[in-house]
């Protein structure tokens, strides 16, 4: 058994296939200017500092042939799936579905709506297109872990106190066993990134765990060579 030194204490990795790197929301909407985080008054320019050690997560799992599961944030053009509450949200100019300089804020397909060049998804990697802020609701999302036996999760994204701490608590509920990535997450507002660790891993891990990109890296390499020797072993 491999564990990821972790708070408030190790994770213990499952078999091989059934854990997943999930990425939330890396998208432009959110990481540059134009988008729907600044149109929500936010500096959007601060969420891009993690964005290597996503890139070395994201490495890793690809080398490694291990799950990656992408999510995005978007409504369908004619704003069917946007409750008129959320769209009535914010004080800025523009609203979800106005035309800003990356396309339609907020809706999928536009150029805004597109995960930021440097994460961007493979053909072979999954999508999930999602009209909340959790990435359960209304998804399929559940069906496909379900479906690849997939029971860990290693949390990912922006921004921490909304989307992915949404996902992570949604996820947490239905069983899953979550790691938020300290330095692979980013907030517009690092004291709610500071709390959202706090509270996630507060009462012996209520949420889930923590623990950085390194101590990721570091057990996955014990891990492969692991499951290697005993392929080898189960060859021979
Ligand atoms: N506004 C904000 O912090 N976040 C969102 O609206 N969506 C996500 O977190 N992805």
């Amino acid at each position: 058994m491999v564990s990821i030194s972790a708070q408030p204490y190790d994770y213990e990795l499952p078999s091989r296939d059934r854990m997943a790197l999930v990425i939330i929301d890396m998208q432009r909407d959110f990481l540059e200017s134009g988008g729907f985080g600044e149109a929500l008054g936010n500096d959007v320019s601060q969420l891009r500092a993690i964005v290597p050690a996503l890139k070395q997560l994201l490495d890793t799992f690809r080398a490694r042939n291990l799950p990656i599961i992408y999510t995005i944030e978007g409504h369908r053009s004619d704003l069917s799936d946007c409750p008129p509450a959320k769209l009535r949200r914010g004080k800025g100019n523009l609203k979800i579905g106005d035309k800003g300089t990356m396309g339609r804020i907020l809706i999928l397909g536009e150029p805004g709506n597109e995960i930021i060049p440097e994460l961007h998804p493979r053909d072979n990697e999954t999508v999930i297109f999602k009209p909340g802020k959790g990435a359960f609701y209304n998804t399929d999302l559940e069906t496909l872990l379900q479906k690849q036996s997939i029971t860990h999760l290693i949390i990912t994204g922006v921004t921490t106190e909304v989307c992915v701490q949404t996902t992570m608590r949604e996820a947490n509920d239905r069983g899953y066993e979550c790691l938020l990535v300290e330095d692979a997450t980013a907030s517009y507002f690092p004291k709610f990134k500071q709390a959202t660790l706090e509270m996630v891993r507060a009462q012996g891990g209520i949420v889930g765990w923590t623990t950085s990109t390194n101590n990721i890296l570091e057990a996955l390499k014990e891990y492969i060579m692991q499951s290697d020797r005993q392929k080898i072993q189960s060859n021979s």
